[in-house]
Parts: structure tokens; sequence; C-alpha cells
């Protein structure tokens, strides 16, 4: 471990850039030994930079049932990774005696990575690392290969609920026969299919292959996927890829469009979806996770109306969402949100607090969770003789939808399949989607401070507490533009503070997007260029 050094578990797990993190990820392997044994269950472990560039890596762990690693265990992951080589003993010791893990139970680790070419160096050695830490505390892995995060996910959740042989190909056929399954239902009332291709960027990461493979089991006379960005030539989320597409709100570089295709972005590791196309003009239109959100929503919302089925319905955004998504669910489709810090962990444990949780964060993170109790009166009604054919239509439409869904965590592919199902269903092409409602115009910034914790935030990172004068003087320039809002927060997986702006008009989100970042590098201690844009 190089001195001098401080890394901490962020929002998904540690990342930076590769050289020099095989101590990181050395560590994790040992603690997810200990985790195995604490659980008596597998505990997974990914590496992937997930949106980030090639030149960085990452690792997480991954609880038995397929969730994030508790938040408890997030600082015993930072403590382990901080300490000198010489006290690593004895943080281990502490670790063990203070969580009580019972040193003489076995331990299992299945264990996958997105990025295993010969041409990445870092890939080999990190992921060799891993594996060693696990064997220092003679945990038995499972090398699973190359995965997608959520991939891994769902393995991990199958094999500790008893499924000990599920692999990947398990997945492809669970996911194709269930949106098969859909299709099937909903074709048969329908008179004009879509039978239009969508065009799936796959930012030069996992997902390509993967995707190939899913489209495969499910036929290409059910679904026509196009694959862009497969990795053959390009890099890992270099000018493409979900993040790309969403911050410079623009398709990835070198992709010819036409007004109204379908095209998606997946992130590296196939954990983030957005789509996009372009309107009659040629203007460029974003279809992103609140977009999503809100497609799932009122689907679910309508069949479960239709049904006759009373559940608790809600959706989960971030300070991130647009506000005319939050108004749209809220005053049109008197649907349920909450908001929660960035961070789908945040999100996806507040979606457990309703029957039926739709979460999504703007960048096109996202899943649904619903509980067992519910999944099963849904699949009752689908049968239940004392309702009319119609309420149990649209029972079996929920159900059939539903089991599209990954809900250990957000599955790009799941959640792609779960979108054109939908405007399959509906008949409805990109254009009727986009039109639900018209997003504010926004945009993000990122400005460099010498010490980004020093800004603390409340109220689910909208407001600033610390430093005291951020936050009357983003009230000050808000206020100056019509539909005004902003707020900023320190990024938890890069050293910058994040700003967010949203107006009537794109110069007005622009600029106070400038303003602001001004006012955060003033107050913030703001270090090299002053942002100007
Ligand atoms: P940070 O760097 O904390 O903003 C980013 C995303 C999160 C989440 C994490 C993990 C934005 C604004 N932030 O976190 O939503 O996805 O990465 O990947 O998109
Ligand atoms: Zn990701």
């Amino acid at each position: 471990k190089p001195d001098n050094v401080r890394v901490s578990y962020g929002t998904a797990g540690f990342r930076g850039n590769a050289s020099g993190m095989e101590y990181v990820f050395f560590r994790m392997g040992m603690l997810a030994a200990l985790r195995s044994k604490l659980k008596e269950a597998a505990i997974g472990v990914m590496v992937t930079a997930s949106h980030n560039p090639e030149h960085d890596n990452g690792v997480k762990l991954i609880d038995p049932q397929g969730e994030m690693l508790a938040q408890s265990w997030e600082s015993l992951a930072t403590a382990l990774a901080n300490v000198t080589n010489d006290q690593l003993i004895e943080q281990l010791k502490q670790i063990i005696d203070s969580q009580k893990i019972p040193l003489s139970n076995t331990s299992f680790i299945k264990f996958a990575s997105v990025v295993g070419r010969a041409n990445w160096p870092s890939s080999l050695s990190l992921s060799r690392a891993v594996l060693d830490g696990a064997s220092a505390f003679g945990a038995t892995c499972h090398d699973h290969g190359l995965l997608t995060t959520p991939q891994l996910h769902y393995i991990l959740a199958c094999y500790n609920g008893g499924d000990i042989k599920v692999d990947e190909e398990h997945y492809y056929q669970n996911y194709a026969s269930a949106f098969k399954a859909l299709l099937n239902v909903v074709s048969l009332c329908k008179l004009n299919p879509v039978t239009s291709p969508v065009t799936v960027d796959c930012a030069n990461g996992v997902g390509a292959a993967k995707l190939t493979k899913l489209a495969e089991r499910i036929g290409a006379n059910i679904i026509d996927i196009v694959v862009y960005n497969d990795g053959q030539s390009g890099k890992l989320n270099e000018n493409c890829g979900a993040d790309y597409v969403k911050v410079q709100q623009r398709a990835p570089a070198g992709l010819n469009m036409e007004p109204f295709h379908r095209y998606a972005s997946f992130d590296g590791d196939a954990d983030r979806l957005i789509y996009y196309t372009l309107d009659s003009d040629c203007n460029f239109i974003l279809l992103d996770g609140d977009k999503i959100a809100a497609l799932f929503a009122t689907y679910i919302r309508d069949n479960l109306k239709k049904a006759s089925i009373n559940l608790r319905l809600g959706i989960i955004q971030t300070a991130y969402a647009n506000g005319n998504s939050t108004n749209f669910l809220i005053n049109q489709q008197n649907i349920e949100i909450a908001c929660t810090p960035t961070g789908v962990k945040y999100l996806h444990e507040k979606a457990l607090t309703f029957d039926i949780g739709v979460y999504f964060e703007a960048n096109g993170h996202g899943t649904i969770t619903v509980n067992q109790e519910c999944k099963n009166k849904i699949s009752a009604a689908a049968f239940d003789p004392n309702k009319s054919a119609e309420e149990r239509f649209a029972a079996k439409k929920l159900k059939l939808f539903l089991d599209i869904i990954n809900q250990t965590v957000g599955d790009a592919m799941c959640d792609l399949l779960a979108v054109e199902a939908i405007l399959q269903d509906k008949n409805w092409s990109v254009k009727e989607w986009y039109r639900i409602y018209t997003e504010l115009p926004n945009r993000q910034a990122k400005v460099q401070v010498a010490d980004r914790r020093i800004i603390e935030t409340g109220d689910a990172e909208r407001k600033v507490i610390l430093p005291s004068m951020l936050q009357p003087a983003i009230d000050e320039l808000v206020r100056k533009y019509p539909s005004g809002r902003s707020f900023v927060r320190p990024s938890g997986t890069e050293d910058v503070v994040r700003v967010y702006a949203e107006a009537n008009t794109q110069e007005n989100a622009d600029d106070l997007a400038q303003q602001v970042s001004l006012a955060v590098y003033n107050i913030g201690g703001g270090v090299g260029k002053k942002p100007l844009f």
C-alpha cells in the first residue's frame, strides 16, 4: 500500500486509477471471505469501473440476496483498505472480533469482472489480487469470468436462494422467456406490432457480447437489436455509453441517427440504460432514467387499476430527477414520490418500503422492487374466477411484466426488454413516449476544490449546509431564472463537486450552472482554473 493514499468505499465500492490499486482489491478479497463466513452464504465480488474511463477500475462486494454491501460494512471496508501493511493483521483481527465472525466457517466467493481483454493488463492483475485475498482466508472462489454487474447480482441471489447451478445461460433463458411470454400475451390483441429495430450503444463494454446472446435467445423475429460500440475498435466508455450521452446530451460519437428511431446506451458494466432519438427537426431527444421510471410506473399503475388490485406504488427519485418529471408524476399521474440522496443503495432501500417501488437515477440506473406477497396477489388475480376477463388480463400482463425485471439491481438489459415490451403493448413509438412530459432544460457541471468534504448537504442533497454562505448564494442565483432550480454536492466517485441546474431555457440552465459553479469555486475553496463554459 502506498503511503499517504486514502480511499473510501463510496456509492459504488472502491474506484480510481487502476495502477497501484492491487492492495485494495487484495484486501476486498479477504473482506469478502470474512463476510461469507459471517453470513454463511456466498458473497459476490465484482471488478468494474462502471461508466468511468478505461484507465480506472473498481471493486465492489455484493451481499447474499444480490443486494449492495450492507452500509455498516462499508466503513469496515474503508478502514481495511486504508491501514498500512504493518497494521493489516491487527485490523483484520478487529473486524473478526467486532463482528463475531466464526473463522471456522467455510467461505464462498462468486467473482466476475467486466474487462478481461489482454490489452488491459490492470484488469488481470486486479482480479488475481481479489482471488489471492479470498484464498488467504481459505475461501472457495467461483470465477465467472466476464459478466455484466447485474448478471452477477442475479446469479448470486439465485445461488444463495438454493439454485446452485444457476449460471449466465440461466439468466438469458429466464429473461428471454419472460419477455417472450409477455409479448405473446400482448401481441394477440394487437393490430399493428412495432417491429422497428432498437440500436444499442454498449459503450464498448461487456454488455455488447451479453446483449447479443440475450437477443439470440429471444429470436430476431421477436426483437431486432442492433449492437453498436461492441468493443472491437473503440475504448470503453470513451465518447459513448450512458453517462456520456446523458451528461453531454448528445449521441455517441459516430452514430448516424434517423428521426424517431429508437437508440439506447448502456454503461460499461451494463447497469445503466438511457434511450434517445431525433425529432423531425433532428433535435436530439433524451429519454433518461426519469422517463423510463415514468413509463414503468404509469404502466404498472394502469394495470393495477384495470385489474382492480389495490397496492401502494411509489417512485423513488434523487435531486437529479428533472423537475418536470416530478411534476408529471405527482400532479398529473397522482403517483407517490420519494426523494433520497444519490446512490442506488438509498433508492433501493426506500423502494422496499412500498408494495411496488420503481426507482431510477436520472442517469439510467434503476429497477423495480415488489414484495413477494404482492407478487403472489397479482399472480392470484390473474386466475381469480371472481374477476372479469379484463381484470384477469391486466393482472396477467402485470405479472409477466414484473418477471422481466431484475429486482436485485438496475439492469440495462432487463430494463431495455421492459421498455420494449411496454412500447409494444401500448403500440407506441418513441414519439408517444417522449411526449408524456417535456423536460426542463438542464445542465450538469463539475468544480475542482481543494477538499470536497468541506461541503455538507441536507434534505436529500437538495440544500448545502456547509459552508454556510453557499446555500444563500445559490438561492439568490436561482431566483433570477424562471423555473430555476440548482443544487451542488460532493461526488462520491470522483474528486469533484457536482453542480446541477435547470431552468426554462437551455441558455438559462447553462447560465445558472455557470454562476453556481463560480459560487462553489469562490466559497468552497476552488482550485485550478475558474470554471467557465
Ligand atoms: P457521484 O460521483 O457520487 O455523483 C455517480 C452518479 C450516481 C451513481 C454513482 C455510482 C450522477 C450525478 N452520479 O455518483 O448517480 O450512479 O456514480 O456509479 O450520475
Ligand atoms: Zn455501471
